[in-house]
């Protein structure tokens, strides 16, 4: 838009692009500060990628990390300890400031905003805060200094001066991050701490604004990270911090020798900050989780290393079981004695299928094969460890879940994976990449309705803002009573093999219709792409359904109820009352497949977010190798697009995003009523009129307003002239509304308006030469 504008304005006045892009930022937002000083994207004018991406580089370049962008916090990741950002005494700073978004901006101001909000309203309304962005870009940490932050500015009286209650409540509540970060986060290749489960945390709150509690919910832990870790990447930080950190006692206990070798323990070399024991131990103790209680927990998940290292060998003959490794034996014995099963029933649980057929529902024993085997056994340990995940975060809400009488609101801080396009995407990406269309979409809803606010402030009309939401990609994913979740699902239900060609042509002749579908011509493999709001992404059919049913075989439940472990006991109940799914799967009721059960919890938390007051906050990671004082313009560019950004200037683009204030317009425009009735008398324009008032730095405000309003009278007129024959700026009046303070259009307005003042510019020019030479 810019370049057109200038093209026009080039040819008359000959300035160069600088002084040009000078005098149309003056005009626009007044005087223009340096780029990195400029607290608000939106106040980048006009708002472009690049005007935003150099403004988010000048401020990064000066160390300034935070920046509003409208209704969202943009936090760029400074991959270097900045402690002075995070002190007690700056969060204080923010709370006590009478207007903290007149401080430079920051995750507090945010956060003291959030909170002032619940204080302020007759009617408590609760809050949250959105964190989104790519991995490694800041999310987790952004939530955990939150969190501190309100540990701090929102702990009650008490328990500043007893150190007792502030242990039970804002400590404990602190304490829950690094037990479900050891638990829930590994080192992957684009982030050493990185998340593998969504959280959303309530923080609760008590009629005098104190933090009485929390409740945490989980959102699809990444459990195949268990037994299966890519290449460079490692398994969840637990197993590192037990080996590395059990005396020497309890690596007799837990059968881990200096220096073991576990199959399921990839890159032990690499020492990292994440993998301190002491940390998780101290933080369990402190969430109530005893002694006894946390060996247990250790020695169970020493049992599933040692799982990991049971290895088969192919079966000559298909009616026998797949023998051990010679190696094997050993880890049989270790793992049924960690997890206090019996040695046989374990091996044969994974050596033998049963299956049931026939009318009197027979059983019948099929000996696996090797690969089959290695599934079964695989299982068994994703199937623990997500139970054991579950158990630590209701062990977690039960120790800092408040008493529903001593909390009133709460503020919710969501931590979601971001968006995520690898080269091969399967069923994961597609979930985490629903999840972020949902948000985008709670985004979109959120952002119109403060645009629509400030409209009303100036006494706008807001019906004619037509703008585009990602419904039809949604409806692509989700919608009924055909869509691609349904799809998957029906294939899972229908239980036929399906081969991932079917599924492919399934999904593209059903849903032919939809915009946002696509197909990669190219692709070797069966796949099929969405066009996200983020941008496409190409999934592969391959295992989707399979991954969809995520099925565990009955005979691993039924054994593990056999365990005499306290701690499995309690994972795997035999009461009936408590009957798991998969249990319930053996009883032929509807077993949920994974994309339904986190299509409802999506829609659980949804519901949530739409009952509060959404605050955002984008973390943007300067670059991809973690480096300090690295701002990777292309990577900062693709991720301003995937979260959206883009987006939200596209939206402000369906509304006005160019707001000029009256005396500004007055100033920039005022020559064109002057002039413009004699370059191109329109058949509506006003015949010029001479002796009236003119505009000068000094005119007073009541004179400015019949200015105004004469200009905004000969505009069609004025951008009819400007508009060249064959251009679509002949359907003009295009849309320019006056507010109470401001004038409200549109990029395209804008454009055109300079082009008119450009020809009276040119015009003008001549005039003088014209003039100059006669007079010579
Ligand atoms: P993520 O949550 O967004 O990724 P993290 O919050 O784990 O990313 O941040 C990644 C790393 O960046 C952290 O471990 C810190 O080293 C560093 N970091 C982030 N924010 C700051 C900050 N404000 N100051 C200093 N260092 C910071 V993922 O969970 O992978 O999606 O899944
Ligand atoms: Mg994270």
């Amino acid at each position: 838009m810019l370049q057109q504008v200038n093209g026009h304005s080039s040819g008359s006045d000959a300035r160069g692009e600088e002084s040009f892009r000078e005098d149309l930022q003056e005009f626009l937002g007044g005087e223009a500060p340096p780029l990195h000083q400029l607290d608000d994207l939106t106040k980048v004018n006009p708002v472009t990628l690049e005007t935003v991406l150099r403004c988010l580089q000048a401020r990064y370049t000066a160390d300034t990390f935070y920046t509003n962008a409208g209704c969202t916090l943009v936090a760029l990741n400074p991959f270097k300890p900045v402690p002075q950002l995070y002190s007690p005494e700056l969060m204080r700073e923010y709370h006590a400031a009478p207007q903290p978004q007149k401080l430079k901006p920051h995750i507090f101001t945010v956060g003291e905003q959030t909170y002032r909000n619940v204080k302020s309203l007759t009617e408590p309304v609760n809050q949250s805060i959105i964190v989104s962005g790519e991995s490694g870009a800041g999310k987790t940490w952004t939530s955990r200094c939150l969190m501190k932050f309100y540990a701090v500015v929102a702990a009650s009286p008490t328990s500043w001066d007893s150190h007792k209650i502030a242990e039970r409540i804002e400590q404990r509540i602190l304490n829950s991050n690094p037990v479900m970060e050891a638990f829930g986060n590994a080192c992957t290749l684009r982030n050493n701490n990185s998340s593998r489960f969504g959280k959303f945390i309530q923080l609760q709150l008590n009629r005098a604004q104190q933090m009485t509690g929390a409740a945490v919910q989980t959102y699809l832990l990444e459990k195949t990270r268990v037994a299966c870790q890519a290449s460079s990447e490692r398994n969840f930080h637990i197993f590192y911090q037990i080996c590395k950190g059990a005396s020497a006692d309890e690596r007799l206990q837990w059968h881990l020798p200096e220096g073991a070798a576990f199959s399921w323990l990839p890159n032990p070399e690499r020492t990292l900050e994440e993998d301190c024991f002491e940390v998780t131990r101290e933080a369990m103790l402190h969430l109530g989780i005893d002694t006894p209680t946390q060996n247990n927990v250790f020695k169970v998940l020493a049992g599933l290393l040692h799982l990991g290292n049971i290895r088969f060998a192919d079966s000559e003959d298909e009616a026998q079981p797949c023998q051990l490794m010679d190696d094997a034996k050993c880890s049989v014995r270790t793992s049924a004695s960690l997890l206090l099963l019996l040695e046989d029933p374990l091996l044969e649980t994974l050596q033998i299928r049963t299956i049931r057929a026939g009318r009197q529902q027979q059983v019948f024993r099929k000996p696996c094969s090797r690969a089959e085997c290695d599934t079964r056994r695989d299982c068994l340990a994703k199937l623990v460890y997500a139970r054991l995940f579950d158990w630590l975060v209701s062990v977690i809400n039960s120790s800092i879940c408040a008493d529903p009488s001593s909390w009133s609101t709460f503020i919710g801080l969501l931590d979601v994976y971001g968006f995520e396009s690898f080269p091969h995407n399967s069923l994961e990406q597609l979930c985490i990449n629903y999840a972020n269309e949902k948000l985008q979409q709670h985004f979109v809803a959120h952002y119109l309705r403060a645009q629509q606010e400030e409209y009303a402030v100036e006494g706008l009309e807001w019906s004619f803002v037509n703008y585009q939401d990602n419904q039809a990609c949604l409806d692509l994913i989700e919608g009924s009573p055909l869509s691609i979740c349904s799809l998957i699902n029906e294939e899972c239900r229908l239980n036929r093999p399906s081969s991932a060609a079917q599924l492919q042509t399934r999904i593209a002749s059903s849903l032919a219709g939809s915009p946002c579908l696509g197909h990669n011509k190219l692709s070797r493999e069966p796949s099929f792409i969405v066009v996200h709001y983020a941008g496409p992404v190409q999934y592969h059919t391959a295992g989707l359904v399979e991954k969809n049913k995520d099925p565990i075989p009955p005979e691993l439940t039924s054994l593990l109820q056999q365990s005499q472990d306290p701690l499995v006991k309690v994972l795997f109940p035999t009461d009936p009352e408590e009957k798991s799914q998969e249990e319930q799967g053996q009883s032929r009721a509807p077993v949920l497949t994974v994309v339904s059960k986190f299509k409802a919890s999506l829609e659980q938390l949804l519901q949530v977010l739409h009952s509060t007051t959404p605050h955002y906050i984008r973390c943007i990671k300067p670059n991809g190798q973690g480096q300090a004082q690295t701002f990777l313009r292309e990577e900062v560019l693709s991720q301003l697009e995937a979260c959206g950004l883009v987006e939200t200037i596209h939206i402000s683009a369906a509304g006005f995003p160019i707001r000029v204030s009256h005396r500004n317009f007055v100033e920039r425009y005022e020559l064109l009523r002057r002039l413009c009735p004699r370059t191109s008398p329109g058949p509506h324009s006003p015949s010029p009129d001479e002796g009236r008032s003119e505009w000068s730095p000094h005119t007073e405000e009541a004179t400015l307003q019949p200015l105004l309003r004469d200009i905004l009278h000969t505009l069609p007129a004025l951008t009819r002239a400007a508009a060249t024959p064959g251009d679509p700026a002949e359907a003009m009046p295009a849309p320019v509304h006056c507010g109470r303070t401001k004038v409200f259009m549109t990029d395209s307005t804008l454009e055109l308006l300079e082009r008119a003042r450009a020809q009276v510019l040119e015009q003008c020019a001549r005039c003088i030469q014209g003039s100059w030479r006669r007079h010579r």
